[in-house]
């Protein structure tokens, strides 16, 4: 039995958002982080506000430069949505490594994100992809870079009264960028990562336009590496791999758990970082490897 106080059911966001205006209420959207959490009394005499009847956070479509994933948008419909494939293959490359096809029924986009999870396995794309998160509250709407919402292990900065409503993908800008996502974990299936690696690499005659990486499990909160401006204009050759390594080890403080010792996920970051960064340059056209 589920130590439930209350279950409000709202039809839409304005009357969702007035609930949790009111009162504590946690948002459920798919429950395969929340209801785990109930079960294993994580979470005890809590009510709950059920997104699954809000037509708004359904649905990815184009908003002008971007594409918008509502919160409540499952992965099963990211892997099966054309949009996604055409300008945000990686995400849903991401989504075929989450759990199994039952979960990715349920578990919901905007659910992976706000738990904070460090081994989210859509963050990294996300992040890669430069994400934007559309949070909502009574007192109107925010958009802020997704990297700047996490704020420790399963912590966020969305507040008690605040919905995550969608992410933003500013796919203008993204056009040409060849991405790859690279999910390490112990078992193959149904295991979290013990790290998550995502590059992202567009090349416009023969030399470097953008270059990101992402990491997830790497560090306390989900990162967004490399910036498009240091890498502009160099070659995507060895030596730059070489180059890139070294400013990333030299950027990031990697995580002991007991998942994976500090110098396994040192030794891991290496090979993944190099592994994505060829996929992507065989992606490409016209570069020298
Ligand atoms: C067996 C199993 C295997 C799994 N394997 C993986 C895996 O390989 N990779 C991976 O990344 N994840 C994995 N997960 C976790 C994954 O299913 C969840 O992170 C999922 O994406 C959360 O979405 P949800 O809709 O189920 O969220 P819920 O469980 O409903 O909610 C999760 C949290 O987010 C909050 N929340 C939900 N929606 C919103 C919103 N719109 N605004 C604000 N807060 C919100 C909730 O209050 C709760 O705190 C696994 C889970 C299970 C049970």
């Amino acid at each position: 039995m589920l130590d439930l106080k209350n279950v409000y059911t709202p039809s839409s966001l304005e009357e969702a958002l007035a609930l949790m205006a009111e009162q504590k209420l946690r948002p459920l959207a798919g429950g395969t982080d929340l209801v785990v959490d109930l079960r294993n009394k994580v979470l005890d005499n809590t009510s709950v506000v059920a997104l699954g009847r809000i037509e708004a956070l359904r649905g990815i479509r184009r908003e002008g430069d971007s594409l918008c994933i509502g919160a409540l948008t499952t992965f099963t419909e990211i892997i099966n949505s054309e949009l996604i494939a055409s300008h945000a293959p990686v995400l849903a490359e991401a989504a075929r490594t989450i759990a199994g096809p039952q979960i990715r029924n349920a578990a919901t986009i905007g659910g992976n994100v706000a738990n904070g999870a460090v081994s989210a396995d859509s963050i990294p794309s996300l992040l890669v992809y430069d994400a934007v998160a559309r949070i909502q509250s009574v007192e109107g709407k925010r958009e802020v870079p997704l990297q700047d919402i996490f704020t420790g292990p399963g912590k966020t900065n969305l507040k008690q009264n605040e919905l995550l409503t969608g992410l933003l993908l500013p796919v203008e800008e993204l056009a040409g960028l060849k991405a790859h996502y690279i999910k390490y974990s112990v078992r193959k299936s149904m295991d979290l990562a013990v790290l998550g690696v995502a590059v992202g690499l567009s090349v416009k005659d023969g030399v470097i336009e953008r270059l990101r990486c992402a990491l997830g499990v790497a560090a306390p909160v989900p990162l967004r590496l490399l910036r498009d401006v240091d890498w502009a204009g160099r070659q995507p050759d060895e030596a730059l791999v070489e180059e890139i390594l070294a400013e990333i080890e030299r950027s990031i403080q990697l995580r002991d758990s007991w998942r994976a010792s500090k110098e396994y996920r040192e030794h891991l970051v290496r090979v993944l970082i190099r592994d994505a960064f060829k996929h992507c340059l065989a992606q490409t056209e016209g570069i020298k490897s």
